[in-house]
């Protein structure tokens, strides 16, 4: 059987780690169709060996695609989610255009595979793939809510520059070099700090990006009430976003039993001795697909509550790795 991924974005870092991705994971793709804007049509990509040449989008490039894998910013998303879906695609969107649309699924495989089929049993035409920052929390807050309920996540984020793309990349890379930077992409210099800010603020005094961990957790576990309480900040780090979350739980847990849960539990591996020095890193967890979780305590202070960190490749499982999981189920169809 055919199947033809079109990728919109391929010349950027997700988009080219969606390409590494769907090769490595030896997706079913029959053909890929790699388009970005007219800044980069033209340029070639390499799928499996293969040079293939850069389009810019039209209906005429979505026509015969029967998944559409799109990182090219919101804005882009809005004008050509609808064309291609049009076309027959199914449309898997990296950017926030429609995660909080009723009706468009946001999924992350290991949480909510299910979201992805209307009662028929047909993929939906668009699917959301949630913000970095969500996916990789909601990978351990999953079989925790599932085996002792959960009340309450703080979280506080160390996120890597790389969220920024090529820019962020490289305004940390001049910054270390020495040269001042005209526009700073970080809102601030990012060499040698940390800034307590990631995208614009709300009216609520938390930025767009904290609220994203907010609503899109909610959407994403089915409880529409969770209580999230998000501080996101960018450091001056490649390779993965780590996080510091505080967990109170409904119920008493043994603390043998969350690691060995955890442990076991899809997309997770367990990186937990502390006397040996081994704990979840950016720098070991770049270009790995999973979460890692390590640091699990109880928080003695606080009934039904413990403390843990994760750290997972926000270009792989926070982005590209995520959405060709999504691309994957849609491909075996409704189990
Ligand atoms: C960052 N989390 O680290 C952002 C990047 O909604 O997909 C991803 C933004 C998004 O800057």
């Amino acid at each position: 059987k055919k199947c033809r991924v079109a990728i919109l974005g391929a010349t950027g870092l997700v988009g080219r780690t969606m390409l590494q991705v769907l090769e490595e994971r030896n997706f079913p793709a029959t053909d890929i169709i790699p388009l970005a804007s007219a800044r980069s049509a033209g340029q070639k990509v390499t799928f499996r060996g293969k040079e293939y040449v850069i389009c810019v989008p039209s209906a005429e490039a979505f026509s015969g695609i029967d998944i559409a894998l799109f990182s090219a910013g919101a804005s882009a998303s809005r004008q050509w989610a609808p064309v291609a879906a049009a076309e027959g695609a199914v449309v898997i969107d990296n950017s926030s255009a429609f995660r909080m649309d009723e009706g468009i699924p946001l999924v992350v495989p290991e949480v909510n595979p299910g979201d992805i089929f209307a009662a028929d049993g047909s993929a939906a035409k668009i699917i959301a793939n949630p913000n970095c920052s969500t996916i990789q929390m909601v990978v351990v807050l999953k079989p925790l809510m599932d085996r002792y309920g959960l009340s309450r996540v703080i979280v506080s984020t160390y996120q890597s520059v790389t969220g920024k793309g090529k820019a962020g990349r490289d305004a940390l890379e001049s910054e270390l070099a020495g040269e001042r930077q005209e526009q700073f992409t970080h809102f601030h210099q990012i060499a040698f700090n940390a800034v307590p800010q990631i995208d614009v603020f709300t009216d609520n005094g938390y930025t767009k990006e904290e609220m994203k961990m907010v609503n899109e957790t909610r959407k994403i576990m089915g409880d529409s009430s969770l209580s999230v309480s998000p501080t996101t900040v960018r450091i001056p780090v490649y390779g993965g976003h780590g996080e510091s979350l505080n967990i109170e739980l409904k119920s008493d847990f043994d603390i043998e039993e969350v690691k060995e849960l955890l442990g076991r539990s899809p997309g997770i591996v367990l990186q937990d001795d502390p006397s040996a020095r081994v704990y979840p890193m950016p720098l070991t967890s770049y270009e790995k697909d999973e979460v890692f979780v390590g640091r699990i305590r109880p928080d003695y202070w606080h009934p039904k509550t413990l403390n843990l960190w994760i750290v997972a490749d926000n270009l792989r499982k926070g982005a590209a790795t995520n959405a060709v999981q999504i691309a994957e189920v849609v491909a075996a169809g409704r189990p």
